[in-house]
């Protein structure tokens, strides 16, 4: 018989006896079944957490706004086999935005690509194949990134080189918001429609921030940016990028001829409450007192999170 202290599972309630008055469970609904990759998305998270603060590196902030886009991208919609990385039927990813890179390691290190421990040790360290900007000395990475405004059109010669050898691979570049300020994507997103490079899919990290603040106040006006893309000839959809279910199902909509742009609406810092929409961790790490609070609260986030937990930039008053 459990005593009261002891209980750790409702189930145990109905073991006790009285004289312990227990209200009357509520009959509650049953909660969302949690996506199977938000598990994935929350090791994610710790991983980025620990090697950015271990190591003092900075971008943590943009990190964690991709966690969510990459753990539904390597989870359940790539074509990835970490014991053959260099597959040659394998999907293509290129994280253009280089400098949340310790994302791409986390996922390739939870997905088995790299050994965790190797990553966690080495992590920025000098010499190490693991630098702070994404290296494709890391098995598994396609290619190098850093300077913002290169991946989309490197993507676009892989989508190409599909195309033309027959294959069915597809391509996937995540970009940032403040990244599309570089003339380079427009010409590559131009090019993508012209030669109708359906392999390929772009995504948009629409955090609505980049180093200094939000893009339209420090930067260009970005405005909407899949209206944007459906100018330039591509398909394009909004959705909210921290939503596993609703990310999945932009990323798999039938586009047919055409490339497909996925505009991912996400909070710079997701999962932190303290980093959430904070300037300063796009380039500060956390403490160790602040990575003990980091890790407790994503501790909690198995289930992921609850759909319609980011503000649409429209909603913004924004365009
Ligand atoms: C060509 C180029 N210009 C400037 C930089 C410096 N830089 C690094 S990150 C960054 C902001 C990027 O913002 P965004 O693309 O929105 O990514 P986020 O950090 O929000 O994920 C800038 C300007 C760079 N890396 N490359
Ligand atoms: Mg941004």
């Amino acid at each position: 018989m459990a005593d009261f202290e002891e209980i750790t599972d409702v189930s145990q309630l109905e073991e006790l006896e009285s004289p312990l008055s227990l209200p009357a469970l509520e009959p509650v609904a049953a909660p969302a079944p949690a996506p199977e990759t938000a598990n994935l998305a929350r090791r994610m998270r710790e991983d980025c957490l620990a090697i950015t603060s271990s190591s003092g590196a900075g971008h943590i902030a943009s990190a964690l706004s991709v966690v969510d886009i990459l753990a539904v991208l390597y989870g359940s919609v790539m074509h990835v086999d970490p014991q053959n990385p260099k597959d040659p039927e394998r999907d293509r990813f290129i994280l253009s935005k280089g400098h949340g890179g310790s994302a791409v390691y986390a996922a390739l290190a939870e997905c088995g690509f790299i050994d965790r421990n190797d990553l966690l040790k080495n992590y920025y360290a000098n010499g190490s194949i693991y630098s702070g900007h994404v290296s494709h000395a890391v098995p598994g990475v396609e290619l190098s990134t850093g300077s913002l405004g290169q991946g989309l059109g490197v993507a676009c010669g892989m989508a190409l080189a599909a195309r033309q050898d027959g294959q069915s691979w597809r391509v996937f570049c995540v970009m940032g918001d403040g990244e599309c300020d570089e003339g380079s994507v427009w010409e590559a997103a131009l090019m993508a429609s012209t030669l109708e490079l359906d392999h390929l899919v772009a995504i948009v990290d629409r955090n609505g921030m980049q180093s200094f603040g939000p893009t339209d106040e420090t930067a260009l006006s970005l405005g909407s940016i899949s209206d944007k893309f459906r100018a330039f000839g591509w398909a394009a959809v909004d959705c909210d990028g921290h939503d596993h279910a609703a990310l999945k199902a932009a990323l798999e909509m039938p586009h047919g001829g055409q490339p497909l742009a996925v505009i991912a609406h996400t909070v710079k810092g997701k999962g932190v409450s303290f980093m959430e929409g904070d300037i300063r961790w796009h380039y500060d790490s956390a403490s160790k007192d602040e990575l003990r609070r980091a890790l407790s609260e994503v501790a909690l986030q198995d289930g992921g999170f609850p759909a319609g937990s980011v503000v649409r930039m429209g909603e913004r008053g924004e365009a």
